[in-house]
């Protein structure tokens, strides 16, 4: 059985936590995960106070297990988000896509843990002199908003600049990608495109058929000179976007345009073409769909297997 401090932590059984993926991590994926011993998150990205606070509800009706929510930085709902995951006492949030340093001592006040996704070793530094109990070091083979390290290189240098726990997550799908990630110095790992798939995760049909076909190179990211840049699977919005990020006169409104609702346009609509289908770059190994808990204890079996195997390397 793979234990390691996050367990303890967080009170999971698996060292394994659910991606906020907006528009995707809701009150039931979260659930699932959490039913299933890791850590469910519900995105508040896309939901006001209010429409979180039902999604929190929700998911306290569907699990006594304990779960968190995912403060996107960049939403617009982002206030509100803080006051309703302090109103409501979640044990632990996730912050994304920026720096969650004015939003700490309220959620610190209300008993709120806060885990910081960092893609960068000055990040995960200050947010571990600022209280944070641990941090997701989030190399860039992951889908969605990305920084420019790959996990390899950024959890090692991550686990060496801090002293509290690693959650280490881009390209892991699988048991080979837990056994290295702890073996980079991670106690657990943060997984998304892998819960794509899974029975319980509400995204559109269409989006599900797109990652079970994906291939390795299937991926790109767009939106680097808007400077938020986004990988999702290659389809006709990212050709078009590519094409206008390289057209020299394009300015920010026209590609804000062009990605404005395009997420919600996948997710919910299923058009897979003209929505973006964000998804990280291990898409291309994931090849049916299963449970939550199926995913995880195989994961976790998997990479168990892996480790005490290890031993094999050492002469
Ligand atoms: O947040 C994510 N991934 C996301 S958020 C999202 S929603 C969205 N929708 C439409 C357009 C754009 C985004 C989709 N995917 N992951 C966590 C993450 N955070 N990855 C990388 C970072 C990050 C990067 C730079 C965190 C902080 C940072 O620098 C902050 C600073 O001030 O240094």
């Amino acid at each position: 059985m793979i234990k390691s401090p996050i367990c303890e932590l967080l009170g999971i059984e698996y060292p394994v936590i659910q991606g906020g993926m907006a528009w995707i991590a809701n009150a039931k994926l979260a659930a699932a995960v959490s039913n299933a011993g890791g850590l469910g998150l519900i995105a508040a990205m896309n939901s006001d106070g209010e429409q979180l606070r039902e999604q929190i509800h929700m998911a306290r009706k569907l699990t006594d297990k304990p779960f968190g929510v995912n403060l996107m930085l960049m939403s617009p709902y982002i206030n509100e988000a803080v006051e309703v995951v302090c109103e409501e006492k979640i044990g632990v949030v996730t912050t994304g896509a920026g720096n969650p340093a004015q939003y700490i001592d309220k959620l610190h006040g209300a008993g709120v843990k806060v885990i910081p996704v960092v893609a960068s070793v000055s990040l995960a530094k200050r947010m571990e002199s600022l209280g944070a109990a641990a941090v997701v070091a989030e190399g860039c083979e992951s889908g969605g908003h990305v920084g420019e390290t790959t996990t390899m290189a950024l959890v090692p240098q991550v686990a060496d600049a801090v002293t509290i726990p690693v959650i280490a997550a881009g390209g892991i799908a699988d048991g080979r990608g837990m056994a290295a990630a702890l073996m980079l110095g991670a106690s657990a790992v943060q997984m998304g495109t892998a819960f794509l798939v899974a029975d319980e995760c509400d995204v559109h049909d269409n989006y599900k058929e797109k990652v079970l076909k994906a291939k390795d190179i299937d991926t790109v990211v767009t939106g680097k000179t808007l400077g938020h840049p986004v990988r999702s699977l290659k389809n006709q919005m990212t050709r078009e976007f590519v094409k206008l990020e390289r057209t020299p006169d394009a300015t920010a409104e026209q590609l804000e345009a062009m990605g404005a609702g395009a997420l919600r346009r996948a997710v919910v609509e299923g058009d897979v073409k003209e929505g973006s289908v964000m998804c990280g770059q291990i898409a291309g190994m994931i090849k049916k769909p299963g449970s939550c808990a199926y995913i995880i204890n195989n994961v976790c079996e998997s990479a168990q297997n892996i480790l005490t195997g290890a031993k094999k390397w050492v002469k």
